[in-house]
């Protein structure tokens, strides 16, 4: 295995929604003669796209990964999610991967999508090529779709080849390194070559002239011979090409249609000729944790070793498996390796190459590939897997926030324990997901990216753990408090048979400033109530103040004084006085103008400049208040205070209103009093609530 790691390429395919990802790996695996036969997205075929969730949408949910070898190289590729919904899989792919392949469509050109992944690839300086795909289809226009690409993604864009053709006509591309024009063949992996239409020439010549001065820019040499000669040889224009794609000066584009075998017979080539080996990406740098200083290992089968599990998949029977990419060192079968990120040895046996929907089993995984192994105790996402004499730990993926939040409720009553417990397995295959236990509300609560991330975790739920549950908009947790102040007496006194019972306090009852909770004053002088009972008076309210008396909600923010009351020598009692503190507390809070409370959430919204005028107008509707606007590069950022009530499902407004572009983050605030007409709502509401228990 040694001394190949110049022949090793390691990328993943990302591209907006439906831009035909799948299906170009798909082609890629195929045409390399990885798979036997061609995979489809749109028959359910595909061994990239093969859960059921995934063929149900027909859109890739969850990142799948492969290899091919291809003229001596070997190439591990990984197919992500375009999808809005799933773009957290995709993060964690482009943060392993040394290079990525663009695919853009040629009739919808650059999306959102397409912006996001871009930004992302930027994020990680990913070298990258760009494949404008579905040449054959009505509308394709590669030369509007180049324009946009230069435009909206900010970036040289250089064409290596022409299409000969479009639409129904796309029969061919013209390499205009090599000056030869492609045409398909009717195999999978080989084109015809021949002469370049006439009506190309000129195209091709201006083209091609643009192509050189990139290639020669790249390299002082080669600007030198150019600028004698005027021309340059292909190996030439191939090694010029390749250094400015490493650097990030430009990015070759591509184009063709999966459909018709059409172009990436020489996607192939390109990947092996412009993207990066693993040496090219250089050396490998993490943080030694017990010297708490900086590692930086070669990208070598000989180094020590260093892998990222960058993906963890949760199956109810196999168990787990981590899913890493090696950076440096060699992995082998059967043996331990030190998880550096929590310190603990991890045994495994079998150590697996992916293919897609299967795995194959291999003695050993070097620099480059995306393996996996079963069943480790400890490790989860994120983490870095070492030799115990060379520790390190790769940089942390960042996590997605959620931005969706449901209330979970399953469908069989009792199951809310295996609730709990199978979602908290599928968050280690997902950290974009978040369960939490409202403890007051007492609901379970999933948060996700969107509402189809949060359906699909369900559906999985069902396949995986055979669990059902429906998902319903959260409830608020409003409280409750009192405006005025009060003197009430609270007695409790029962004459039965035997021993009776008798309890008797005076409580003054007074507002707190927000967010003080409750406070107890004990001001009993001379013993009108004896000590020991004081705390069961006290205990009584603590309790009663659990369920207020407008619409059942926690009460705050208020102080009790005790302040006097009376005994019985034999009837007395530690009930008695709690029974007492609970029934005055009731009493007080009728007479001391209660009210309803609502949770305040701030929200930081960020949304593209022309949409900001739209957004703030509906934070408004929603009873919001402005707080601030500031510009972040040409997006703005709102900061507003929002009640809860009207935010429980903002993220598909938002996402239609900014078509897709806009973001937003909310965290709870604090409590204000609710608006009178909602006050009433909601008391009415819980009253038909208590009556159904
Ligand atoms: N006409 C035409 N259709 C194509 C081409 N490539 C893909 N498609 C179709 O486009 C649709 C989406 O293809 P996918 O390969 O699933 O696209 P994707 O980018 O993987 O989609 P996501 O994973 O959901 O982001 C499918 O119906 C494909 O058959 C092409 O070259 N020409
Ligand atoms: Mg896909």
């Amino acid at each position: 295995m040694s001394g190949k790691t110049t022949q090793i390429r390691n990328l993943v395919l990302i591209g907006h929604g439906g831009s035909g990802k799948t299906s170009l790996a798909e082609a890629l695996l195929f045409g390399a003669g990885a798979t036997s036969r061609l995979g489809k997205v749109d028959d359910g075929s595909s061994v990239l796209d093969y859960e059921p969730e995934e063929i149900k949408r027909n859109i890739t949910i969850s990142s799948a990964f492969h290899h091919y070898q291809w003229k001596k190289h070997t190439v591990y590729v990984g197919d992500t999610p375009g999808d809005d919904n799933f773009l957290a899989d995709t993060r964690a792919a482009l943060h392993v991967a040394d290079a990525a392949v663009v695919v853009v469509d040629a009739v919808d050109g650059v999306k959102v999508g397409t912006e996001k992944v871009w930004s992302t690839a930027n994020q990680y300086r990913l070298p990258r090529l760009v494949f404008i795909n579905k040449m054959d289809r009505e509308r394709a226009d590669f030369n509007q779709v180049l324009k946009e690409i230069r435009e909206v993604l900010e970036v040289q864009a250089v064409p290596i080849m022409v299409p000969i053709g479009r639409e129904a006509g796309f029969k061919g591309v013209v390499d205009l390194i090599s000056q030869k024009a492609y045409l398909a063949s009717g195999s999978a992996t080989k084109l015809e070559a021949g002469p370049i239409p006439d009506d190309l020439k000129d195209e091709v010549e201006a083209l091609r002239g643009d192509l050189l001065n990139f290639a020669a820019e790249s390299d002082d040499v080669l600007i030198e011979k150019f600028l004698e000669e005027g021309e340059l040889t292909p190996e030439e224009i191939y090694q010029g090409l390749r250094v400015g794609t490493l650097n990030g000066n430009f990015v070759p584009v591509l184009c063709g249609a999966t459909h018709n075998n059409l172009g990436y017979p020489l996607l192939l080539d390109a990947i092996n000729f412009y993207l990066p080996s693993p040496e090219d990406r250089g050396q490998i740098k993490g943080q030694d944790p017990v010297k708490q200083a900086e590692v930086a290992l070669d990208p070598d089968p000989d180094s020590p070793l260093a892998a990222q599990v960058f993906k963890t998949v949760a199956d109810p029977y196999a168990g787990r498996l981590s899913i890493f990419r090696i950076y440096s060192g060699v992995m082998n079968a059967d043996s331990t390796v030190l998880n550096a990120t929590r310190a603990v040895p991890e045994r495994f046996g079998q150590l697996f190459l992916l293919e897609g929907k299967g795995q194959k089993a291999v003695p050993s995984l070097g620099p480059g590939a995306f393996g996996a192994v079963a069943k480790l105790k400890e490790t989860v996402t994120g983490d870095t897997l070492t030799s115990e004499a060379t520790p390190l730990i790769l940089p942390a993926i960042l996590p997605s926030r959620p931005m969706v939040t449901f209330a979970l409720e399953p469908k069989k009553q009792g199951e809310e324990d295996k609730v709990f417990s199978s979602f908290s397995k599928l968050i280690e295959e997902d950290p974009s997901l978040a369960l939490t236990r409202n403890a007051e509300t007492k609901e379970i609560l999933l948060s996700g990216v969107g509402s189809v991330h949060i359906e699909a975790t369900a559906e999985k739920l069902k396949r995986k753990f055979g669990v059902e549950v429906n998902l319903k908009p959260p409830k608020v947790p409003y409280r409750e408090t009192i405006k005025g102040t009060v003197k009430v007496q609270g007695k409790h006194k029962r004459q039965s048979g035997g021993r009776g019972q008798y309890g008797d306090t005076w409580l003054e009852l007074e507002p707190l400033p927000k967010g003080s909770g409750f406070e107890f004053v004990d001001k009993i002088v001379g013993g009108a109530i004896p000590k020991q009972y004081i705390p069961s008076v006290e205990k009584g309210i603590a309790e009663a103040k659990n369920t207020g008396i407008l619409a059942g909600f926690p009460v705050v923010d208020f102080r009790v004084t005790l302040y006097d009351g009376t005994f019985h020598d034999v009837d007395s009692s530690d009930m008695a006085f709690k029974i007492a503190g609970s029934k005055g507390f009731k009493k007080g809070c009728e007479q001391a103008n209660p009210t309803l409370l609502e949770p305040i959430m701030k929200m930081v919204v960020t949304v593209p400049e022309e949409n900001m005028g739209d957004i703030i107008g509906d934070l408004n509707g929603r009873r919001g208040r402005v707080l601030g606007v500031e510009a972040d590069g040409r997006q703005q950022v709102v900061t507003a205070h929002v009640p809860m009530s009207e935010v429980l499902l903002y993220a598909p407004d938002l996402i239609s209103k900014t078509g897709g572009r806009g973001t937003y983050e909310m965290e709870f605030d604090h409590y204000e009093e609710a608006p009178p007409h909602l006050a009433e709502k909601i008391i009415a509401e819980a009253k038909v609530e208590k009556e159904k228990e």
